[in-house]
């Protein structure tokens, strides 16, 4: 099996008896791997569009690399809190009256200063009744964004505990978190500062990366560098998890 490395950055790589298949590929460590001639590489698994290898190289043991063309977030926080138009905010650039989630929406949605980060998110109902489903999300996850209405005063204290559930649930372990201090423009709105300590975000192991943006749903440059600093802990993340798996 042969990993070729494109100059449109997609690779390419074929398993015996299988056809060609094709990955977009944003890991820089795979030219890493290519331009080391490493050609002994088994295709572990395709699913639902996320391509896992393992590469066999002589002097390092066995690596996996997710080739997985997008990273994919789950989106949660307390309902109306604005997920759902934050949301279709990144994906149409356009104000939608969002209806309350009875299930899930998921988009890929792209942003970065030159448009070039691409992440799937899946934004999950926020109803009590639906909560105890954000934990099954998060399986398959590499990041998480818990949105806050900022303005909601009342409901902190819910939030805080929800928050501090999702962010202590097993499948969330390591996960970078992006907190969205959502609403920023109503008048009462509290800052990030406050957002923070009320969701006690301090208590987060020392493992856990998170970044809080304050933001509203229309306030694009706010919502896009909060993603951008998810996507740069997700690679953090990724490269992180490589090195310990190599030293083990
Ligand atoms: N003023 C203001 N209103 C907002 C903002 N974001 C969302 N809203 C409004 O808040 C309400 C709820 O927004 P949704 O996006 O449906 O909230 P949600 O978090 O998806 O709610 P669920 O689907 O029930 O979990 C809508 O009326 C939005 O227009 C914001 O930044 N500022
Ligand atoms: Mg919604």
């Amino acid at each position: 099996m042969r990993l070729k490395l494109l100059d449109d950055g997609t690779a390419t790589f074929t398993a015996t008896g299988s056809s060609t298949q094709k990955a977009e590929t944003t890991n820089p460590e795979i030219v890493f791997f290519a331009e080391a001639g490493s050609a002994a590489l088994l295709l572990k698994c395709v699913n639902a569009g996320r391509f896992t290898l393992t590469v066999e190289l002589s002097d390092m043991g066995n690596q996996q690399i997710d080739l997985s063309p997008t990273p994919h977030v789950a989106m949660v926080g307390l309902d109306s809190a604005g997920k759902t138009t934050i949301l279709y905010r990144m994906k149409f650039n356009d104000f939608l009256q969002a209806i309350p989630t009875k299930g899930f929406n998921h988009e890929d949605i792209i942003f970065g200063r030159s448009k070039s980060i691409s992440l799937g998110v899946w934004d999950v109902g926020g109803q009590e009744k639906l909560r105890p489903l954000w934990r099954s999300y998060l399986r398959h996850m590499d990041g998480l964004v818990f949105v806050v209405d900022s303005n909601d005063k009342e409901r902190l204290e819910e939030a805080k505990v929800e928050f501090q559930r999702i962010a202590q649930a097993p499948e969330s372990q390591g996960l970078p978190i992006l907190v969205l201090a959502n609403k920023q423009d109503l008048p009462q709105a509290l800052s990030v500062f406050d957002v923070e300590k009320a969701l006690r975000l301090c208590e987060l192991g020392s493992d856990t990366m998170y970044h809080t943006e304050a933001c509203n749903a229309m306030d694009w440059n706010a919502l896009n560098h909060g993603l951008e600093k998810l996507h740069e802990m997700i690679l953090k993340n990724k490269k992180k998890k490589r090195r310990t798996r190599k030293w083990r």
